[in-house]
């Protein structure tokens, strides 16, 4: 809320629309998820590899979201004649404010979902932002793990340490099991919003700085869009590679975009002298 309390009735609202508190690592405004440094699987190489993710960050302003992504895949995805597309690419990036693990969510088609990756393989035409999102695998047609135990496994068995950034490894907010369930790339939506690419520079100057984190893959990719395009309140954002090799899960929130209209005192007094007015009048019939 965006008003001071200045009465019994102001307080009581703000404290039923301030949103829940998320444990989060902020700096200059941006929550960062860092995952492990040695979890991502590039052939025979564990950790540091062409597959290695190091971090997400999101931060907000009123009316725009910023995601920065720190890795060591590029945009273009990582060359692979017998992938789909011929490359293996970043899957979509999802947002699950539902409070449900992510198969439930799925289900119930209550998942947003953001194409930023122009060559992978997600279902919907163009990069931007999607709502009433399904998710599909993309592991099998890109030489990937066809569950995340199967990864979790490989990782650990060559010393890495698996990482799912804010969840654990393990979290059963994913399906950890099965053939081909790790579901990474949206299989349809509702276009309702595009993004905006920014430069390395631009996310320096909004404050971004893996470094502090020792997050150093080579690219930094970084985005934003109106918030308009998603609701408000808790979430979890997560992305996996194409083929599974490493993933991150964000834990982080978003606040009501401020061009919705909030009340001012003066009209919430003039709206229950006129209720109590009504209220009298029916009494009265
Ligand atoms: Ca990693
Ligand atoms: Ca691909
Ligand atoms: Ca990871």
């Amino acid at each position: 809320m965006r008003w001071i309390c200045s009465g019994a009735i102001f307080c009581a609202m703000a404290s039923v629309n301030q949103p829940q508190a998320v444990a989060a690592t902020l700096s200059n405004g941006w929550n960062y998820a860092i995952d492990s440094f040695d979890d991502g699987v590039t052939g025979a190489q564990i950790g540091g590899g062409e597959f290695e993710f190091y971090g997400i960050a999101i931060k907000e302003t009123s009316d725009t979201a910023f995601i920065a992504i720190n890795s060591n895949l590029s945009l273009a995805g990582y060359a692979d004649p017998f992938a789909q597309r011929g490359n293996i690419n970043y899957g979509d990036l999802f947002f699950n404010f539902s409070g449900q693990d992510f198969n439930t969510a799925n289900a119930n088609g209550s998942l947003f979902g953001i194409r930023f990756a122009e060559g992978n393989d997600s279902g919907v035409a163009t990069t931007g932002i999607y709502s009433n999102v399904t998710a599909k695998n993309v592991t099998e047609i890109n030489s990937g793990f066809s569950n995340l135990d199967r990864y979790n496994t490989r990782v650990q068995s060559a010393g890495g340490t698996p990482s799912m950034g804010d969840l654990s490894a393990t979290d059963p907010y994913f399906e950890q099991t099965g053939n081909g369930t790790v579901l990474n790339s949206i299989a349809t939506g509702t276009k309702v919003g595009e993004i905006s690419f920014l430069t390395p520079a631009a996310l320096s100057v909004l404050g971004l700085n893996f470094g502090q984190f020792k997050a150093t893959g080579s690219q930094t990719i970084g985005f934003s869009f109106n918030k308009s395009a998603m609701p408000s309140g808790n979430y979890i954002a997560n992305f996996f590679a194409e083929c599974a090799n490493d993933a991150i899960a964000i834990k982080s929130s978003f606040t009501k975009e401020s061009s919705e209209p909030v009340p001012e005192p003066s009209t919430i007094f003039g709206t229950l002298a006129g209720l109590s007015i009504l209220a009298a009048k029916r009494k009265l019939k």
